[in-house]
């Protein structure tokens, strides 16, 4: 890893304390030298050049604050699809998610309203704003999924659309005026809804996991989690997990995607405990003293967001506040990388991709 060319950069921490730390105010309240050594996790670097002076700071690792700043400005879009039988709670965990209506609720069946005969295919973007952040979320809801009698090739119209979003991407990457920054719809995870069954998995469960695994990153959750004990809990999860891997189905964070034994050990322990049970709930309940989301039972309050309770705040944490870039990643780098290779061989090239939709400049 250590690169050979003994360059002597100097210790800069007495003039990066001082000079540099512009910038740095809203993401490291407080940010004096020390914090901001230890914040960025490079104070080792910072003290290799053996304390020579002669060249001081010269400024690299400002280039996290740059990267920063670009990435507020420029916001980001993350598409979350969620798949699994009515009634499931997708669209309350969702909103439970991102704490806001961002996905309508399933209305009920109308009196006269028949069973959906097809999966209806429903994405709704959201622009949700945090500390000056933008994200762009687009939830990709599929009604109906599961809902027949016979489900037979009902993961066929799901995995149309998501290559169709692929099909998109490449499209315009390949556009001879293309978009300074294209408009990203791939599916960046798909969250598969597991019913509460204590069992094991459904054949459905599996087909839809194994035809789709290698072209999105699927997590698998347990849905309506508080129907199950403790126990029946753990014994499920267990099950599911030999059955995944009885079937050869690899879901999300994938072990051949690890980059190193730091990723693996992280990755390693989410693995061991998935799927995640959850509860949705966008409900508020006082709970000693505290608003929490909850539901409410006969016997007591499910906090949804407390650890004891379920692994809703696990999933909170993994999908958002550790994964997100790399769901991303993993989509981009992996997922379309093989759509893009298997599409550009089978048309022996660029050419007939770009012929069409390039309209949209006004040259
Ligand atoms: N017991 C329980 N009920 C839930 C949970 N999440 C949602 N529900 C309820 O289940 C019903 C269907 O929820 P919905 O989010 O519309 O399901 P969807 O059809 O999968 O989108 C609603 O009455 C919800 O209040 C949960 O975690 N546990
Ligand atoms: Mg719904």
């Amino acid at each position: 890893v250590s690169v050979a060319i003994p360059v002597p950069i100097g210790s800069h921490v007495a003039s990066h304390a001082v000079g540099h730390n512009v910038g740095h105010g809203a993401g490291h309240v407080g940010g004096l030298a020390a914090a901001h050594n230890g914040g960025h996790g490079h104070a080792g670097a910072h003290r290799s050049g053996g304390g020579s002076t002669l060249l001081g700071y010269i400024g690299i690792d400002t280039i996290i604050e740059q990267m920063r700043k670009k990435t507020m400005k420029a916001g980001f879009d993350f598409n979350i699809m969620v798949v699994g039988n009515s009634g499931l709670g997708k669209s309350t965990l969702v909103n439970t998610l991102f704490k806001s209506q961002v996905s309508r609720r399933s209305a009920g069946w109308a009196r006269d309203e028949k069973i959906p005969k097809t999966i209806e295919i429903k994405a709704v973007s959201h622009v949700l704003e945090e500390g000056g952040v933008k994200m762009k979320l687009t939830v990709v809801d599929t009604p109906g999924f599961g809902d027949q009698i016979n489900n037979d090739n009902c993961w066929e119209p799901i995995s149309k659309y998501i290559n169709e979003q692929y099909e998109k991407f490449l499209k315009e990457e390949v556009n001879i005026t293309r978009k300074k920054r294209i408009p990203d719809t791939r599916v960046h995870c798909c969250i598969y809804f597991i019913t509460p069954t204590g069992h094991s998995l459904r054949s459905l469960d599996i087909e839809f996991m194994k035809r789709l695994s290698h072209s999105v990153n699927i997590i698998p959750v347990i849905a309506k989690s508080d129907t199950m004990t403790i126990e029946e809990r753990l014994e499920f999860k267990q099950r599911v997990r030999k059955e995944l891997e009885m079937g050869g189905i690899e879901v999300y964070p994938q072990k051949e995607f690890d980059e190193d034994m730091e990723d693996k050990s992280d990755n390693d322990k989410i693995r061991e405990a998935m799927p995640f049970a959850v509860v949705g709930s966008d409900k508020e309940y006082q709970v000693n003293g505290k608003r929490v989301l909850g539901r409410k039972t006969a016997w007591g309050i499910v906090e949804v967001e407390n650890p004891n309770h379920c692994e809703f705040a696990q999933l909170r944490d993994f999908l958002i506040r550790s994964h997100l870039q790399d769901l991303k990643e993993v989509t981009h780098n992996i997922h379309y990388e093989t759509y893009r290779a298997k599409r550009l061989n089978e048309n022996g090239g660029l050419h007939p991709i770009t012929c069409n939709d390039t309209q949209e400049s006004n040259l």
